[in-house]
């Protein structure tokens, strides 16, 4: 069975506590302010490992948390940064965050960071001004991102078999490359995707064998869909035709399907670059069968190579596997390629998005003499400091009034007196 879905929890660490803390010497009466930074929270960061196969390991786990870092120290110690916790996935997993960013993890090595640690508080040392020789207080470390994480392994191969159930696709593959796939006389034998790897002289090509296609596939029918997604990535795909299928049905009416599947799927699909094999050759009269290639070839034009093949007496396989070596551009050069340089690649996703976080805050009359205000950057203000420790409060006032915080109150209404709501804490404020 090929796990190609997951869904993961990640939670970076949070950030330490800075320290409120004042020096202490013998001779030193009254020391200074010596309070240490806390450490950054841990990464969660996925790695690329082509030591695995498919996201089987996530079924039995779904949590992954980070470490939280160390509260600063005095004596200007900072704490120790929470450590990485790395993640490894197969190369072709793509990810998509809670948050809306997606990553594309193709190259083995490959890293992204997908939830960020929280950033460490400031010790007392860092409040000290010319006013101000002696802060008492010191900032709190700030929680690490967390959320919900998909993975959805597509599987990297340079060529795929597309066709109809039953068409000959897994004999062909077990034919020119060293896979075994299972073959057998009825449709929907292959049940999930099969890599095979054709050795040219020069290059390997991986070819993918996918379950047979029906009618609907493309909307879901025959679990058609995913199928389909294993195959997004090829550069190449061959059309496996069956030349006189047991159950009476027309190829040409055969063909038409699949292809209107492909195009279903995905435009790009229907694009890629195609080889037709008409498949079972040895089951008709050889004049018949070069009478049928001969009519897809006019049929299909010159951009679409014809070939006849029988997996039974070989007819066909060795021109199929040149074609397919001087046909397919390298998946593997192709994709390294893409890693280096995203803006390149055809597929959309491949671009890491990271919606940046608001600065800006919004003020809001919540009724007579009631106003709310609200921002993530205010947020974090407030999740920053105790608010319970009057010069941390006097420090977050001053710091909303230079945000031009109460201004903008002023200038919705408010007066002295008024509630004012900010990020879930009722505040009494100063105008002017
Ligand atoms: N005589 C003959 N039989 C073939 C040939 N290729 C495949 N077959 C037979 O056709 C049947 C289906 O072959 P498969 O390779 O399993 O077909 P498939 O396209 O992989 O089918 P699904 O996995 O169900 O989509 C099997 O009984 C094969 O032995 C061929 O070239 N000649
Ligand atoms: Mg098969």
């Amino acid at each position: 069975m090929l796990y190609d879905k997951a869904r993961i929890y990640v939670q970076a660490g949070g950030g330490g506590d800075g320290c409120l803390s004042f020096r202490r010497e013998a001779h030193v009466p009254h020391g200074g302010p010596d309070g240490g930074d806390g450490g950054h929270g841990g990464d969660v960061m996925l790695v690329c490992d082509d030591s695995l196969r498919d996201l089987q390991s996530y079924k039995r786990r779904a949590h992954y948390k980070a470490k939280r870092a160390a509260h600063g120290e005095g004596a200007l110690r900072h704490g120790a940064d929470g450590p990485l916790l790395e993640i490894a996935v197969p190369p072709g997993t793509q990810v998509r965050s809670w948050d809306g960013s997606t990553h594309d993890m193709l190259v083995p090595g490959q890293r992204a960071v997908v939830a960020r640690g929280g950033a460490g508080g400031r010790g007392n040392k860092r409040f000290t001004t010319s006013t101000r020789q002696a802060p008492r207080l010191a900032e709190r470390g700030l929680p690490g991102e967390d959320g919900w994480i998909d993975l959805r392994l597509k599987l990297l191969a340079d060529v795929g078999l597309v066709g109809l159930p039953n068409a000959g696709k897994s004999s062909l593959l077990a034919r020119i490359t060293r896979a075994a796939p299972k073959v057998a006389a009825y449709p929907f034998t292959t049940l999930e995707p099969v890599l095979g790897t054709l050795e040219g002289a020069e290059r390997q090509l991986v070819i993918a064998d996918i379950p047979g296609l029906i009618e609907g596939a493309s909307g879901g029918a025959g679990l058609g869909h995913d199928f389909l997604a294993h195959v997004e990535r090829t550069r190449l795909l061959v059309h496996v035709l069956d030349l006189a299928p047991v159950d009476g049905t027309e190829p040409v009416d055969n063909h038409a399907t699949i292809e209107a599947e492909l195009r279903a799927h995905d435009p790009r699909l229907a694009a890629l670059p195609r080889l037709l094999a008409l498949s079972k050759s040895d089951l008709v009269a050889p004049e018949d069968a070069a009478q049928a290639a001969d009519a897809w070839r006019e049929r299909l034009g010159d951009h679409v190579p014809v070939l006849l093949t029988s997996s039974a007496t070989g007819e066909g396989l060795d021109a199929l596997a040149v074609a397919l070596l001087r046909s397919a551009p390298l998946q593997a050069q192709a994709q390294a390629a893409s890693a280096a340089a995203p803006a390149d690649v055809p597929l959309a996703e491949h671009r890491v998005f990271r919606p940046a976080a608001g600065k800006g805050f919004s003020v809001q009359r919540t009724g007579d003499g009631a106003f709310r205000v609200q921002g993530d950057g205010i947020t974090r203000l407030l999740a920053r400091h105790d608010l319970d420790n009057d010069e941390a409060l006097a420090h977050v006032e001053g710091r909303l009034r230079r945000m031009g915080v109460i201004s903008a109150l002023e200038a919705n209404g408010f007066q002295a007196g008024d509630d004012v709501e900010i990020a879930g804490v009722l505040f009494e404020l100063h105008p002017g």
